[in-house]
């Protein structure tokens, strides 16, 4: 028989055969939070592998269509979608996979656990993963915005688990003169109207998911001489319905979708905001400011979509591994071929454990429990793991797709669909090179603090594995270093800028 097929790789409830996971929430989380988050995890492993999955193959044999005129000749631009997308939007309702980080019933922990939800349910979404990472992202923003009034039933309906009631978010931040320098590319402007409302006229060259219901995006408002203000300052951040309660578009047009490489599944539009009725939701001048609330968690989902897709190659690499016969034996007794698969798994589980220390220290800051350094380490954590992540996301999906052989290259083993779908996570919310000099922001805002506050928290590290682990002359070469580097940094820090970048 071995003679004649290869066999697909199968692989079982990805919660219970996710054993770094599991061990991890067995040493973090309070016994009663444990008990419970593991009952929920099993169930929704076992809905991902029955129901979840198969929607979201249907999703990428369906992507969505442009239908910009109806039988008759009218203007319609309409974005179909498959009902397979349009269950995963309930499913997500049900699941709470918004709704869980904002009721927070386990305290700081809910935001772990909803990451880890999402973690799940990544690799089987159908590119759902898209649109809850930016309504997450702008359920972020009204929460920091101390829930406005004329907010408050939107960020019901984002963190909503009702089917009927849960909206979706978009992020309407590129144009077509800038997408990593949004301050500068900039070009959609707000006419103030007589009720204090908002119009908006411009392009947006990226819109993903945009079947979504309502938006965050950024605009200049003219100052009081009626000119438009350039550059940052001049940039305010807006909400806005994309459709009316008859479904008809806000004064939008569809231009066209994007024929993309990756991320089929889900519509990205340019659209043209043609007088689009919005509300001017961060104090004039301090867009960029307010949106990166949203960023922020973006590009925290983006680092739990990079973790998902390299464990999910890898369990199927791996799974493989244990059925194709090569020169007499399975790949897994082949040494040099789980050599790979092992340089692969520590890789994943290096990245793994960033995204576990990123989401726990956000539920502190979120239920008030960090400290300035928890703070500190966070800001600086969040560029850092999603450049990191995005880039190594890329190299090891394609390094695992080879493991497959030819059948990794195939299109109906659903392994390509990976490969595309993960290079999109180095690009989108921001370029690795945007995110590095994200990084040294961070360094300049916080005076190297940032800098300083990692160290001793490696150096802390350190010195528990070393107490554990055999390691006291590698420890005192990384602690002297790591000394020298802090003083560096907080020299630098008082001196400005430019030393702060010899510093990074
Ligand atoms: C599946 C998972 C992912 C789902 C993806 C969904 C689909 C894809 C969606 C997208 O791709 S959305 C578009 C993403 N676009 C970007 O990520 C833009 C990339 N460019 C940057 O990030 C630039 O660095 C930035 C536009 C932010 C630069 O803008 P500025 O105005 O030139 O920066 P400036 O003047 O340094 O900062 C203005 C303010 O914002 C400052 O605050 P203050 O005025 O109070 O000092 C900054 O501190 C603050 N700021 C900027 N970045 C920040 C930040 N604050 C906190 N965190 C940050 N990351
Ligand atoms: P550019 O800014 O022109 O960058 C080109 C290159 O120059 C990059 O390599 C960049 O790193 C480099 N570069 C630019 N400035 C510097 C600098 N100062 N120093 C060093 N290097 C620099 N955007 C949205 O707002 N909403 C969406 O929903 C959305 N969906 C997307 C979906 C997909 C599939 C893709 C591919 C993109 C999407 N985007 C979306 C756009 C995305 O965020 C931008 O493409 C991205 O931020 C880069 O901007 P850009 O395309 O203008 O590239």
């Amino acid at each position: 028989v071995e003679t004649l097929f290869q066999e697909q790789p199968e692989t079982g409830n990805q919660y219970l055969e996710d054993a770094l996971l599991r061990s991890y929430l067995k040493t973090h989380l309070p016994p009663k939070v444990l008990e419970e988050v593991n009952q929920d995890l099993e169930r929704f492993g076992n809905r991902l592998l029955t129901k979840i999955k198969p929607l979201g193959w249907e999703c990428e044999l369906n992507p969505p269509v442009f239908r910009q005129y109806d039988a008759w000749g009218q203007r319609v631009d309409q974005i179909v979608t498959c009902s397979a997308w349009r269950r995963m939007k309930e499913i997500a309702a049900e699941e709470g996979l918004i709704a869980e980080a904002y009721e927070r019933r386990y305290s700081s922990w809910s935001r772990l656990h909803q990451a880890v939800k999402l973690y799940l349910f990544s690799s089987f979404s159908g590119g759902f993963s898209c649109p809850l990472a930016m309504t997450d992202g702008a359920a972020k923003v009204i929460e920091s915005l101390g829930f406005p009034v004329s907010l408050k039933s939107a960020f019901d309906h984002l963190t909503s688990r009702d089917p009927k009631k849960f909206w979706t978010s978009g992020q309407w931040m590129t144009e077509r003169r800038g997408g990593s320098d949004v301050a500068n590319g900039t070009e959609t402007v707000a006419r103030k109207q007589p009720d204090g409302t908002y119009r908006l006229y411009g392009f947006k060259w990226f819109t993903s998911a945009a079947d979504s219901d309502v938006t965050l995006t950024l605009a200049r408002v003219a100052d009081a001489e009626g000119k438009w203000p350039q550059g940052s300052s001049g940039l305010s951040l807006f909400f806005l319905k994309v459709r009316d309660e008859e479904g008809k578009l806000n004064s939008i047009q569809v231009q066209r979708l994007k024929d993309k490489l990756g991320t089929r599944q889900m519509a990205t539009a340019e659209l043209w905001l043609d007088g689009a009725k919005a509300e001017l939701i961060s104090a004039e001048g301090r867009g960029v400011a307010s949106i990166s609330n949203m960023l922020n968690i973006t590009r925290i989902h983006n680092v739990i979509c990079a973790v998902a897709s390299m464990r999910r190659m890898i369990s199927l690499s791996r799974e493989y591994a244990r059925r194709r016969v090569a020169f007499g034996k399975c790949l897994k007794d082949h040494p040099l071929h789980m050599q790979t698969i092992a340089r692969m798994e520590v890789q994943t589980r290096g990245a793994f454990l960033l995204f576990m220390e990123i989401v726990r220290l956000l539920g502190l800051v979120e239920t008030n429990m960090a400290s300035e350094q928890d703070q500190l380490l966070l800001r600086l954590l969040i560029p850092v793991a999603k450049l990191y992540t995005g880039k190594q996301a890329s190299a090891v999906v394609v390094e695992a797709m080879e493991s497959f052989g030819g059948q990794g290259y195939m299109e109906d083993t659903g392994l390509p669909v990976i490969v595309r779908d993960t290079l999109v996570l180095s690009i989108w919310e921001g370029t690795t090179n945007i995110l590095s000099l994200d990084v040294l922001r961070s360094l300049t805002k916080s005076q190297g603090q940032v800098m300083a506050v990692f160290l001793s928290a490696v150096q802390k590290k350190l010195e528990l594995a070393s107490s554990t682990m055999k390691l006291e002359p590698a420890v005192k070469q990384m602690r002297d270093a790591i000394s020298s580097l802090v003083q560096f940094t907080r020299a630098a820090g008082s001196k400005g800028a430019a030393t702060m970048e010899l510093a990074a």
